[in-house]
């Protein structure tokens, strides 16, 4: 439908400037060097991978103060805003684009860029947080808990984002696996009336329902293209222990894998991001065990479950 070929642009976001900690950035790298292109080769997709490390590096800027309240804010808009346009270039070429985290501040590059190709699209959004704090309303400043505000235009004016188009609307937008939401964030959730499925529903109706009732919601006819965006840490730290927010009770590996085959299946899938892989947190065997799970939800997304 939307995707034409078996081409797929693999990009890496290697930024950690969204939140504190270091080692995120080297989770794209070891996606790859795990076997992520060659797997999907061996699927039949062409890769098209670019990593964007020299980069992100060289859009670090030598001063960087936090500006109303948002740490970073020169870094991470620079960053986002550049790769926004190879996401937007590859998504009009056809491609499937696959993003790599890096922290999902990088939802700014992704997002923007896939909307800006396909204007109908929806987003459905994978994580234990809802990552929709306003500058103001962030209780830690980390841009990685901002994006969706930014994204939906209900972030204040903020001289450093002010590229970014609010082009998602609240209704085209769905949570699934929110368990740590900011007062801040409830209310906003409330007022704009988005459609979220915390652990609470997951466990209710069962995964295989939430998400035919989020399909429902953002896309009744089954006819827009779709972006997933899953951290890592919608996962229970049991699954995906190496990532830098974990919170516990979230979604087992099979659940998690099923959103992806769900989408996948539905043949509108167009883009997916997988964030918030730190291979540096805890030890080696959880760094290797989330690096895993990272690359089979990918394969999951590109349609490896489909019989
Ligand atoms: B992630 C948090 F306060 N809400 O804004 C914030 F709890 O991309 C966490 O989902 C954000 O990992 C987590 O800093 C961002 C916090
Ligand atoms: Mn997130
Ligand atoms: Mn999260
Ligand atoms: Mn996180």
């Amino acid at each position: 439908k939307f995707i034409k070929s078996k081409d797929v642009a693999v990009i890496g976001i290697p930024i950690n400037a969204g939140q504190p900690r270091q080692g995120v950035e080297k989770g794209p790298a070891k996606l790859i060097e795990f076997g992520l292109l060659n797997q999907l080769e061996e699927m039949g997709w062409k890769t098209h991978h670019t990593s964007n490390e020299e980069l992100v590096v060289k859009l670090q800027p030598k001063h960087d103060p936090d500006v109303l309240n948002l740490k970073q804010p020169k870094w991470v808009s620079a960053v986002t805003k550049t790769i926004s346009e190879q996401v937007r270039s590859s998504a009009i070429d056809g491609k499937f684009v696959l993003t790599l985290g890096g922290d999902h501040s990088l939802g700014l590059a992704s997002v923007s860029g896939v909307f800006a190709a396909y204007p109908d699209a929806c987003l459905i959004w994978v994580d234990a947080h809802s990552d929709i704090n306003t500058p103001a309303s962030s209780p830690s400043g980390n841009i990685h808990g901002c994006p969706i505000a930014f994204l939906t235009g209900i972030a204040e004016d903020h001289p450093d984002f002010r590229w970014v188009k609010p082009c998602l609307d609240a209704q085209r937008l769905v949570y699934i696996g929110l368990r740590d939401i900011d007062d801040g964030e409830k209310k906003i959730i409330k007022e704009k009336n988005i459609k979220a499925f915390s652990m609470h529903h997951v466990d209710k109706y069962g995964i295989g329902k939430v998400v035919d009732i989020a399909l429902d919601h953002v896309n009744p006819d089954r006819n827009r293209p779709i972006h997933l965006s899953f951290d890592v840490d919608a996962l229970d730290p049991s699954v995906a222990p190496s990532t830098g927010t974990p919170v516990r009770g979230g979604l087992t590996f099979r659940e998690g894998h099923y959103i992806c085959e769900a989408l996948a299946e539905t043949g509108l899938l167009v883009s997916a991001d997988i964030v918030e892989v730190n291979p540096d947190l805890v030890d080696e065997m959880a760094a290797f065990q989330t690096i895993q799970v990272g690359c089979s939800l990918a394969r999951c997304c590109l349609g490896e479950s489909l019989l």
